[in-house]
């Protein structure tokens, strides 16, 4: 029997073919879930529409801006009404204003500051009170967080704090929804080649970096960050909660 078979979930943080979000759902999808993946705007929601269009009638496409409590009450209202519950819950979602990634962190603005903890890390957390009522029978929710949180990353800035939020979020979630079995825990990924890495300076030469520095001395590859995800949404990790997991080629240990 697959892995995730009579699992069923929900994934925020599809925009294309080269998301994260949508290797883990693939992934998920391939153990036997059913899912509903939520969009981001109208520019966002053809893309989706061809990507799941080959997963047949179990699929549902949803809006949701992360920021706006009343679409996230319509997503779970909506994945209620057709799974009746919930077992599985992608956060692959973060955004900070384009200005806030490239000067110093020390110039980050109240605006920028507060927008990108709102998006990439408040959203864990109002995401996680909406389904956890649905996980009737436990749960296992999966955020996506980088080294960033924890050491500086040059022009990471602001996403560095707001991924060490998400971090500190995803220990406290752990804590409130252990009692339900809901487990609530953080893949770090090393760098991947997505829209969200598109345009970021000297992004090429941190994927070179990571190949020359790295334990593997290679890039992870998104189907891996799949794999991850069916693992931490089965039942073999079952007694790990609240933990920062790191996919990226062992780079974390190293330190020079
Ligand atoms: O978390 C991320 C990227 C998140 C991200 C990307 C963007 C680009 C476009 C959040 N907000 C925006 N806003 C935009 O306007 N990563 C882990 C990828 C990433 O982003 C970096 C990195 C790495 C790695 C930014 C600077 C330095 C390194």
């Amino acid at each position: 029997m697959a892995l995730l078979e009579g699992k069923t979930g929900v994934v925020f943080g599809v925009a294309n073919k080269r998301s994260i979000a949508w290797a883990i759902a693939k992934a998920w999808h391939d153990a036997g879930a059913k899912l509903a993946f939520t969009y981001q705007g109208d520019r966002l929601k053809g893309n989706v529409e061809d990507l799941v269009s080959t997963f047949g009638e179990d699929t549902l496409l949803i809006p949701c801006d992360v920021t706006d409590d009343a679409q996230i009450d319509n997503v779970f209202a909506e994945a209620g009404g057709k799974f009746g519950k919930l077992d599985l819950l992608l956060h692959s979602v973060a955004f900070a204003p384009k200005e806030a990634l490239e000067g110093e962190f020390v110039n980050t603005t109240r605006d920028a500051f507060k927008t990108a903890h709102d998006v990439s890390a408040y959203s864990l957390v109002a995401l996680a009170r909406g389904a956890a009522p649905l996980m009737t029978d436990g749960g296992s929710i999966v955020a996506m967080s980088y080294y960033g949180a924890e050491k500086v990353i040059p022009h990471y800035n602001v996403m560095g704090v707001a991924k060490a939020a998400l971090e500190a979020s995803t220990r406290y979630l752990a804590y409130d929804l252990g009692p339900k079995k809901i487990r609530v825990n953080c893949i770090s990924a090393g760098p991947v080649n997505t829209l969200a890495a598109r345009g970021i300076a000297g992004f090429s030469t941190m994927l070179k970096h990571y190949e020359e520095h790295s334990p593997l001395k290679r890039n992870v590859l998104p189907d891996e960050l799949g794999s991850t995800g069916v693992f931490l949404a089965s039942d073999g990790a079952a007694a790990i909660t609240g933990q920062v997991l790191y996919v990226d080629c062992g780079y974390q240990v190293m330190g020079m």
